[in-house]
């Protein structure tokens, strides 16, 4: 589930994670294949923020998404405490913020995500696959993490 301010790239995340080039810009919720894309309306209506809190709850991680160049605050204090899900914070758009991504990293970490953040831009496809990398265990149809522990005994 990808949650965040309007306009920080959240609909583009998502077609990239489903390699899907379909980036229909609507003002509700999108489920796909492996994402559950939210609108920015959402995050930035405070009466809103319980059908966030509820949609999670079908959601493996929470990608919070800071826009490199947004200088919005738009996560409460705290906000992803409100998740029983794995949170991590992406910034996004970083090609426009000329390497500063701090204001955004700072925003996330008042927003009480906990680092690595990742620093992405769709025009970077390194940053991207690495991204992918990170949100693959997380995929719906993802197998089981390998319980080596279990497996010795
Ligand atoms: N420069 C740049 N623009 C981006 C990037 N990701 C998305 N955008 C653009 O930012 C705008 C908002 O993106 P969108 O995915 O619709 O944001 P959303 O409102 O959070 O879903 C669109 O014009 C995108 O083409 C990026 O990494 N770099
Ligand atoms: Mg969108």
């Amino acid at each position: 589930m990808i949650i965040g301010p309007g306009k920080s790239g959240k609909t583009t995340l998502a077609a990239w994670l489903e390699d899907s080039s379909d980036i229909r810009r609507v003002q509700n919720m999108v489920y796909r294949k492996n994402t559950l894309d939210t609108p920015g309306a959402y995050l930035e209506s405070p009466w809103m923020h319980h059908h966030l809190i509820a949609a999670a709850q079908d959601a493996s991680c929470v990608v919070m998404t800071a826009d490199a160049k947004g200088k919005r605050e738009v996560y409460p204090p705290g906000f992803a405490k409100a998740f029983r899900v794995p949170v991590i914070g992406v910034v996004t758009r970083c090609d426009l913020a000329e390497g500063d991504c701090k204001g955004a990293v700072r925003q996330l970490i008042r927003a009480g995500i906990q680092p690595p953040f990742y620093e992405i831009s769709i025009y970077d496809t390194e940053r991207m696959k690495q991204l992918r990398r990170i949100l693959d265990p997380y995929r719906p149809d993802a197998s089981e993490p390998e319980k080596s522990e279990e497996r010795r005994e």
